[in-house]
């Protein structure tokens, strides 16, 4: 069926599903490393190099394929690529992309490690990058070199939930003859779609929303032409960062109901930010569906819903943070996010421990911060374990 012209949910629960000699619903594992050429009697498109014709599992797979059209079509891209990682994206797409002598300008508060293989090991190949708040659109043209071929946003980003504007760095990147590389881990394709707003690729740690289970590490990288999608997948079946099918299946089955979490989880962190706000323990909060966040307007522009990431910093600093982190009972703490379980972490000593202090200040990953991963249990529940918790801190 082709479901190209059909809404998100009917998207997320067909799309890419390839037709299967025993009409199986799902796509099974195809669980082999490798592929018999098939002889020319029975299709010459069988043969190998040819388009459609499977060879060996890290050039294609079936049932990676199968989940590779499912996003692509979600993020309405030309193709997709999946990797064994997010980081193995993140990887994918500088390696594919970067050249010696390039420079690359991206989001200060990106994922750690996104900016950790940039500055401590891309720059050993002469790539050099500048991180700054994107947030501000005037550090991002700033920051723009005749040289920089890449502009590289997380928005929002992790864990700062800062939000930038996906149209406006689309066009100072192209003004620049530069791509423009989003990084939709935090919204999920269900609230926000880079390539319509101008972006050039998509990536995703599938580890988080698209899994949406916490039992599978995985990536994604969404292409909007051909060309670029050629350039991606010719660079990854090189370094051989591919999904295995397992992966691919695991992910498939998660992704299906994307929506449904995403929607039940954001229902509740509507909940949760004001009710942390109003805490007398709580110092700030930072969630994108309250009037408070600096870029709560641009974030209803350009995304379709608020998600269900809070960070917030208690008045009694890291201290406090660690009583917390120690009292929750119901909350994993532990790194991750986008389950269907919530996770509270400590992104200073925990995601962004790889990052220099100072760096991590201007980024505005406080060392007291808390990121809450709220998950789709009941919202009362929620409440009630972070009631608990904060109530140890008075007096910290
Ligand atoms: N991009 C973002 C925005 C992420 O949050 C992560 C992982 C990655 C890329 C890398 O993906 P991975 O290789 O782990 O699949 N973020 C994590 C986090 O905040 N805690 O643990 C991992």
């Amino acid at each position: 069926m082709d479901t190209r012209s059909c809404g998100f949910n009917t998207k997320l629960v067909h799309a890419g599903i390839p037709d299967d000699a025993h009409g199986s619903v799902v796509t099974p594992i195809y669980q082999t490393s490798t592929f018999a050429f098939r002889d020319a009697q029975q299709g010459a498109n069988r043969f190998a190099g040819t388009e459609g014709g499977y060879i060996y599992t890290r050039i294609g797979n079936p049932t990676t394929v199968a989940l590779e059209e499912n996003v692509a079509q979600l993020e309405n891209g030309f193709g997709a690529t999946a990797m064994a990682s997010g980081m193995g994206a993140v990887s994918t797409v500088y390696l594919a992309l970067l050249s010696a002598g390039d420079h690359i300008v991206s989001t200060d508060s990106v994922y750690g490690p996104s900016r950790g293989l940039m500055e401590k090991h891309m720059s050993r190949f002469g790539v050099a990058s500048s991180y700054v708040d994107t947030s501000d659109l005037a550090n991002l043209r700033a920051a723009m070199r005749p040289n920089t071929k890449l502009v590289y946003i997380e928005t929002p980003s992790n864990p700062a939930m800062s939000v930038t504007d996906i149209a406006a760095a689309a066009e100072i990147a192209h003004a620049a003859g530069a791509l423009l590389v989003v990084d939709n881990t935090f919204a999920s394709p269900h609230l926000q779609k880079p390539l319509d707003l101008g972006a050039d690729l998509v990536l995703h740690s599938v580890t988080k929303f698209i899994n949406g289970h916490a039992d599978v590490v995985g990536g994604i990288v969404v292409s909007k032409t051909e060309a670029l999608h050629k350039q991606i997948r010719a660079m990854l079946i090189n370094l051989g960062a591919n999904m295995d099918p397992h992966q691919a299946y695991l992910v498939s089955r998660g992704l299906k109901t994307l929506a449904l979490r995403v929607e039940r989880a954001e229902q509740s962190a509507r909940l949760v930010a004001p009710w942390l706000e109003a805490r007398p323990e709580v110092a700030w909060v930072r969630y994108i569906g309250l009037p408070s966040h600096p870029q709560h307007a641009l974030a209803g522009r350009q995304m379709t819903g608020y998600g269900s990431m809070i960070a917030f910093e208690l008045k009694g600093g890291t201290e406090a943070g660690r009583i917390v982190m120690d009292s929750v009972k119901l909350a994993g703490l532990a790194v991750s996010l986008g389950g269907v379980e919530t996770l509270i972490s400590h992104p200073a000593s925990m995601t962004h421990a790889g990052m220099a202090r100072e760096n991590r200040l201007a980024a505005g990953i406080t060392d007291g911060l808390v990121r809450l991963s709220i998950g789709i249990e009941d919202v009362e529940d929620i409440l009630a374990d972070l009631d608990q918790a904060l109530r140890r801190t008075v007096g910290a």
